[in-house]
């Protein structure tokens, strides 16, 4: 856990045509992440098979990448201190069945292949690097401080 720890986020397609970027963006820079990347974007196949290539196997596997395909998505990286796991309690669980609400999921979701938001595995040791690097040159993340100005309320 890094005080500076960087997290792969990304609003998936049902969520961008629901029009809920703003307030998925809003929700994390109110708990104090700051957002050092954002690209909205089309995911082609290739990129979709090796994003979820964890999930090459199961049955589900197919669907979810015409899914993860079929429309515009919103990818970010977020900064802060335990990022990953900080973005994956406020997204809920998989199934927005079983996510409480006042989670992302629990509050936006319904069925399981369509579940709002994307963020990198915490409980997989370096999902959050690999999955920024496949998404991000690294010329795309921006280093910046807030800054203590009189102008800032
Ligand atoms: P994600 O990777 O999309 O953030 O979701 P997650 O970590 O919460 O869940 P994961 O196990 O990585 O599964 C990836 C996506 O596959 C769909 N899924 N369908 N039994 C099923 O039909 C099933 N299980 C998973 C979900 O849409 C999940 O987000
Ligand atoms: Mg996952």
């Amino acid at each position: 856990m890094s005080d500076h720890e960087r997290t792969f986020v990304m609003v998936k397609p049902d969520g961008v045509q629901r029009g809920l970027i703003g307030d998925i963006v809003s929700r994390f820079e109110d708990r104090g992440l700051k957002m050092v990347g954002g690209k909205f974007m089309q995911i082609d196949q290739e990129l979709a098979e090796e994003h979820y290539g964890e999930h090459e196997d199961k049955p589900f596997f197919d669907g979810l990448v015409d899914f993860i395909t079929s429309g515009p998505v919103f990818a970010m990286v977020w900064e802060g201190q335990d990022a990953t796991r900080q973005v994956r309690t406020m997204m809920g669980e998989t199934d927005p069945a079983e996510s409480a609400p006042g989670t992302i999921r629990g509050d936006y979701g319904l069925d399981l292949g369509r579940n709002v938001i994307h963020g990198s595995d915490h409980e997989d040791e370096g999902a959050n690097e690999r999955e920024i690097e496949l998404f991000f040159d690294e010329d795309e993340l921006v280093d910046w401080d807030q800054i203590d100005a009189p102008w800032l309320y």
